[in-house]
């Protein structure tokens, strides 16, 4: 039965599901909106519920539709250069080159290139957003160049926030009318692992590939199976001084023990009451870490009190809440809805809480730290010096990352225990390089206002820019004298408010690294080390010489709120969003009116890609090589790194020879344009260990009868041979980014198949 839409004001799950809908998770409930909107037939879909919920199979799959794109300038870059690279195949070919341009809104964020070169001074932003340009111009030029002749693509200039956080404050709508006329809720995709941030205001949304993207934005609907759900209860309510980064590494930690990857999670239960929606972001933005699609919390009155805080339209607030409650799709925390599984978590049972030195889902105490980084550098920290630094020394302390500054209130905390360490006159070690990188342009002025800038700059965490900085390994350089330390064969530790702490990832360098919340970072900045308890133990000695401890200039959930309500302007969130986005160097930028774009043949950053190199599949059997042979957890930061190029990597020497300063070579994220630097960037991570040859550099492997080579020489060998190539890994293979670099390139080295005990959902999309 064909439904009539025609009439209606929005799709009417109660009558098209009848009281099944009372029964199905709120992910499902929104995949079948969207699937009845877009195909419009309900008997196969009502058929296939009652099978999912007898517990039986079904190979229903819904059709799901975004209603917009959401990519930041590092996965932008190589799907752009795919459609330029096919709009010159299209002209090669006698076609209108213009022909070819997205569907969808695509709203992209440059907010992954900044780098910290400059810290711990005012005015360091600035001069890191101008560094920033001058090594990323023809990037940049190249984007300007998509925005003005690919129908739908919109550029946010660097400055303006991180992705994630402009998607909560300024673009999702919760509630959309489309051109049909109908109401429905607001879901997106992402290219950006990161996504299902949004889920906390109630937008359903996942991280997709940037090669899934380029389909989606020329409006293929993304076929999904009947998802597995997972329900997490959430009971009671978060003890005082306790964050929803602890209660976020809490839920990666239980979750990766459950094992989720690929399925949906959904939060329930009385205790999503009590999480604002800004703490419920927190949460749902770690859902790759917990292996998820989703981390989804339905919409309530703290997503409503949410839209108000970010000065969102009345007339559009007000209208949510009626239709959502016709639409079966408001919260109600007595629901019981059906799950393939649940989990229950206590809230009042949490406590503050790390996660580390090298995977987000390993949470612990602060007690426990210690002993963690002990377990792996299999050694006891001594009371060794190196220089002026101690063994287990924090090199970088950074409030970074979209996770844990789109949150106001965890900013805030933040500076007040910095303007408490101030007035007791602690300070932070010379050795620690501090940074503060707020998602959003507005948390400035709410600091400001709070008089909490101050402080925070006093203990060096002075703005650095508004972008991914040190979360996506953007650190800067270590000071020198933490090179030397390490050289020495000091264990040396980054502590940051990220997701992501694998080997490498922070700082090529730094191979420890522990998840916490904003104030912890503080916290640990001040102490310089990893040491003891620092829950319990002192952490430094005020003026008159007596210790002073954490519970001392910890903040209460009280003090926070009254600062939130003197610092917070809901009319600011736009205003400082608009003013960053009316950006005079951004606009200085070369943009060129065409429909092709002008490849430059001498360009370091963008090469016209070459499709055309991947061997064609052949049917039946074919015999083999390793080219090789990988454990478990390597993650997408091992197979093609986002951070910084080292001059004497086959990376930098290619561009070095080409003309490259070696001092500033930039990151590999911002060559994703240049298949010749991606290429040579694979498995190069220091900790990625190739048992083909255990004791070589990782980037090397072995070809039978002629010896060992860098990976990709290794490829074209295998090739002159004429003998096929694969990988054969372990557990959670491609476990974290969405970066399609790490599938792409595998694939241009040539690979077949890879082999793995498990696969990451994104990166097997991506595979695939
Ligand atoms: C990340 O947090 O790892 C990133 C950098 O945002 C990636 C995207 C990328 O590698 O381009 C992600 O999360 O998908
Ligand atoms: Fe950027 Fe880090 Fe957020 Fe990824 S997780 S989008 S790198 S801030």
């Amino acid at each position: 039965m064909k439904l009539d839409i025609s009439k209606a004001q929005y799709v009417d799950l109660a009558q098209i599901l009848g009281t099944r809908v009372e029964k199905m998770p709120y992910t499902l409930r929104l995949l079948s909106e969207n699937h009845l909107r877009h195909v419009g037939y309900a008997a196969d879909l009502t058929h296939a519920f009652d099978a999912w919920m007898s517990g039986r199979n079904t190979d229903f799959e819904f059709r799901f539709m975004p209603n917009r794109l959401l990519m930041h300038d590092t996965t932008c870059t190589p799907a752009l250069a795919d459609i330029a690279a096919l709009r010159d195949v299209l002209a090669e070919h006698g076609g209108d080159p213009a022909a070819l341009t997205p569907e969808l809104p695509i709203e992209v964020s440059v907010d992954h290139s900044i780098a910290v070169d400059v810290y711990g001074q005012r005015g360091a932003a600035l001069q890191n957003a101008k560094t920033e340009i001058a090594r990323n111009k023809e990037r940049y030029a190249f984007m300007k160049w998509a925005s003005a002749n690919l129908q739908g693509v919109h550029v946010n200039p660097p400055g303006t926030g991180i992705m994630h956080t402009i998607n909560l404050e300024q673009l999702a709508s919760v509630l959309q009318r489309g051109p049909d006329g109908l109401f429905h809720p607001d879901m997106m995709l992402g290219t950006d692992s990161h996504t299902p941030m949004i889920n906390g205001i109630g937008v359903l949304a996942w991280g997709v590939g940037g090669l899934e993207a380029e389909s989606i934005m020329f409006g293929q609907p993304v076929s999904i199976a009947m998802p597995s759900v997972v329900g997490v209860e959430l009971i009671g309510a978060l003890p005082d001084k306790v964050f929803a980064t602890d209660l976020a590494l809490v839920v990666t930690h239980r979750l990766r023990e459950l094992g989720v990857t690929g399925n949906f999670v959904e939060f329930f239960g009385q205790g999503v009451s009590t999480l604002s929606a800004d703490e419920r972001a927190v949460i749902a933005n770690m859902a790759p870490e917990y292996g998820a699609s989703t981390g989804y919390f339905p919409v309530d009155h703290q997503t409503i009190n949410f839209l108000k805080r970010t000065g969102r339209p009345t007339e559009e607030i007000e209208r949510i809440e009626p239709i959502f409650k016709q639409m079966k799709l408001w919260f109600d925390p007595d629901a019981r809805p059906i799950f393939n599984r649940q989990i229950q978590i206590d809230l009042s049972q949490i406590g503050p809480t790390l996660a580390g030195p090298r995977r987000p889902q390993d949470s612990c105490h602060p007690s426990e730290v210690q002993a963690r980084v002990e377990e792996a550098i299999q050694r006891p920290l001594s009371d060794k010096a190196y220089g002026d630094l101690p063994d287990g020394a924090i090199a970088i302390a950074a409030i970074t990352s979209c996770t844990n500054t789109s949150d106001p209130a965890l900013l805030v905390a933040a500076g007040l225990v910095a303007q408490k360490a101030y007035e007791l006159g602690l300070a932070v070690p010379s050795w620690v390089k501090t940074s503060l990188a707020p998602g959003s342009p507005s948390a400035k002025k709410l600091l400001e206002r709070a008089e909490l800038l101050g402080p925070l700059s006093r203990m060096g965490f002075d703005i650095v820019g508004f972008g991914c900085t040190t979360c996506i390994g953007n650190s800067g350089p270590l000071s020198g004298n933490v090179e030397d330390a390490l050289s020495q064969g000091a264990a040396v530790c980054a502590i940051v408010s990220g997701n992501r702490n694998f080997p490498g990832r922070i700082h090529p360098k730094l191979d420890l690294g522990f998840l916490a919340s904003p104030p912890l970072v503080v916290a640990y900045a001040l102490v310089g080390k990893i040491d003891g308890d620092i829950w319990s133990d002192p952490i430094g000695q005020n003026d008159m010489g007596d210790p002073v401890y954490l519970r001392d200039i910890w903040p209460s959930k009280s003090e926070i709120a009254s600062v939130l309500k003197k610092g917070l302007r809901s009319d600011e969130v736009r205003d400082e969003f608009a003013r960053a986005s009316n950006s005079a160097d951004w606009d200085e930028i070369s943009c060129t009116q065409s429909a092709q774009f002008p490849w430059d043949p001498s360009s370091r950053s963008l090469r016209r890609p070459k499709f055309a190199r991947v061997s064609p599949s052949k049917l039946g059997t074919y015999s083999a090589a390793p080219l090789m042979v990988l454990g478990d957890d390597m993650t997408t930061d091992h197979i093609s790194p986002a951070g910084l190029i080292s001059p004497k990597s086959a990376a930098g020497q290619w561009l070095i020879e080409r003309g490259a300063d070696p001092n500033n070579l930039n990151v590999f994220a911002s060559y994703r344009g240049n298949w010749e630097v991606m290429l040579r960037g694979l498995f190069t991570n220091r900790l990625a260990t190739n048992y083909l040859c255990e004791t070589a550099s990782p980037s090397v492997t072995v070809v039978e009868d002629i010896g060992e080579m860098p990976v990709f020489s290794a490829a074209e060998a295998l090739d002159d041979l004429g003998t096929s190539k694969i990988i054969l890994a372990g557990e959670r293979y491609g476990m974290g980014s969405s970066r399609d670099w790490a599938a792409k390139g595998v694939a241009l080295l040539g690979c077949r198949a890879i082999i793995a005990r498990s696969f990451e959902r994104i990166h097997r999309t991506n595979l695939i």
